[in-house]
């Protein structure tokens, strides 16, 4: 494999080069007409440009991919997240088309395309499952039934949805119908596919994900757990590994689960198997997503391995050159997530330009960022700035780590959730470990933000009287006491 083409954009591309690169392997950057400055065509030995701004203009069309591939002579393609790195038909395109897919194989993501089909899959190899419906629901009166057996509050489920769409609580019996027909037409109008299936609600449950890696031998292993309870309406925020919450036995137990669950479809590459864990620390198996995730790069710290590195050498046919026994948990990371979006207005997506964009460096700090002062949000894909990983010996190291990294974090000209973060970090429930999926709704609201911006606003005039004072002493120092003040006023920005 002599060169890639990365089927992507943003941070996601740029780290995936990188790796490519250390490998000796060239790389082709992909990119939309909005992208046409952006850093991950920079980066890259080559650039095909493939269409307009929209995705479904340029990143989501698999013959201008598969084309691009031709021009310049890419063998493989790395599709990242998002995009079409889920879509099974593209991964038949690719490989009609004589070139590799980093990535698993088309049924593999077919099978786990559906909730309905992943859940038949796992339950071949007796992996926990919420009680519920194992097949779409046809009967009304029957699932009525099945619902009363269960006990409210239940869930139902879109078997084409996922990460939360197409999801409704049903509290009690006398709404189940009507919660049904309503969870049917979302469901056709959303997927165009109205199946759909009930589960017990689990109320206040925490998110465990175990990243799965398998190679085309039959070898696969797990690398530990990520947790990633710290969410609103359904987007990750904050993600960690290991979780606070885990002892060595549940840990062992839900790895040899999620192990088994990707054999079930002969996993190959990097996948992620879903739990949810209850108060009891029961875990159920919800999905599994086949790609590599948005929030891989805590693993790869608590771990010592490259995931994409991981990826291109099971692509090339390579085994895996460990056993489950050769690894280890090593330390704490933890990874926030740099939205472009204003936590003081429900999290509300803020379009501008970064005018001023300095990244936190030093000891244990990882910034993965797709942006550069001066360049401008694009408006038409994912609003994610930068993902900000800190990595410590230990959870409350991590912890720190994070809060020194956001304090040094100088964004300006869009609002982000630097400060939310901060606000979690500092949070009783998340430094005693004891929090779950509800996280955000039940301690945060607009006004949690604004003690924090009043101390700073504080500081801000106190720096700027000091500076009216030295002024009045001396003419040139006032010009560097200047520039201090102004520093101050851009973090309240933050
Ligand atoms: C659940 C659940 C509780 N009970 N299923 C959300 C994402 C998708 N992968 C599955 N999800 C959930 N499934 C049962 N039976 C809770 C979640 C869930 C969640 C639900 C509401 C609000 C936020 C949530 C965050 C994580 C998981």
């Amino acid at each position: 494999m002599n060169k890639i083409l990365i089927a992507n954009r943003g941070e996601i591309a740029l780290r995936i080069m990188r790796s490519a690169r250390e490998m000796g392997i060239k790389t082709v950057a992909v990119y939309s007409e909005a992208d046409r400055e952006a850093l991950h065509v920079r980066y890259a030995d080559e650039a095909v440009c493939i269409g307009p701004a929209p995705s479904n203009q340029s990143y989501l069309l698999a013959e201008k991919i598969i084309e691009a591939c031709q021009v310049t002579g890419a063998e493989a393609i790395h599709p990242g997240y998002g995009f079409l790195s889920e879509n099974a038909a593209f991964a038949r395109a690719v490989q009609a088309a004589g070139l590799t897919l980093i990535g698993p194989t088309p049924e593999a993501m077919e099978v786990m395309g559906n909730k309905l089909s992943a859940k038949a899959a796992a339950l071949r190899y007796n992996i926990p499952m919420v009680p519920g419906t194992e097949e779409a629901i046809t009967d009304l009166e029957e699932a009525k039934k099945r619902a009363v057996e269960v006990g409210f509050p239940i869930l139902i489920k879109a078997a084409a949805g996922g990460g939360g769409k197409g999801m409704r609580v049903v509290e009690q019996v006398t709404d189940f119908e009507e919660q049904m027909q309503l969870a049917v037409s979302e469901a056709v109008s959303a997927f165009g596919d109205g199946a759909v299936f009930i589960e017990r609600y689990v109320q206040s449950p925490r998110h465990i994900e175990i990243q799965v890696l398998g190679d085309t031998h039959g070898n696969i292993v797990h690398l530990f757990e990520r947790e990633c309870s710290i969410q609103r309406r359904h987007q990750k925020v904050i993600e960690e590994a290991p979780s606070s919450i885990l002892t060595a036995e549940i840990r062992a137990q839900m790895g040899k689960c999620a192990v088994d669950v990707a054999r079930a479809v002969n996993y190959v590459g990097a996948g992620t198997v879903e739990f949810i864990l209850d108060e009891n620390l029961d875990f159920f198996f919800l999905e599994m997503n086949t790609r590599l995730q948005v929030e891989h790069p805590v693993t790869e710290m608590i771990t010592g391995l490259d995931l994409v590195k991981e990826q291109i050498k099971i692509a090339r046919g390579e085994r895996l050159s460990y056993q489950q026994e050769d690894l280890q948990i090593n330390g704490h990371a933890i990874e926030l997530r740099v939205y472009a979006e204003d936590p003081e207005n429900n999290f509300l997506p803020d379009i501008g330009t970064l005018q001023t964009y300095n990244t936190p460096k030093g000891n244990g700090v990882r910034v993965d960022d797709g942006f550069e002062q001066g360049m401008e949000i694009p408006i038409y894909y994912d609003p994610m700035i930068a993902k900000l990983i800190t990595y410590g010996q230990t959870r409350e190291e991590a912890i720190h780590r994070m809060i020194r990294a956001i304090d040094e974090y100088q964004i300006t000209g869009i609002q982000t959730t630097l400060g939310f973060g901060r606000f979690v970090m500092k949070h009783e429930a998340f430094t005693s470990g004891n929090f779950d999926t509800h996280f955000v709704n039940k301690y945060f609201n607009a006004d949690s933000l604004k003690n924090e911006e009043e101390t700073e606003a504080l500081m801000a005039a106190i720096f700027a009287v000091s500076a009216l004072k030295k002024e009045k002493m001396s003419g040139s120092i006032a010009l560097q006491q200047e520039s201090t003040s102004n520093w101050r006023k851009n973090r309240i920005n933050k």
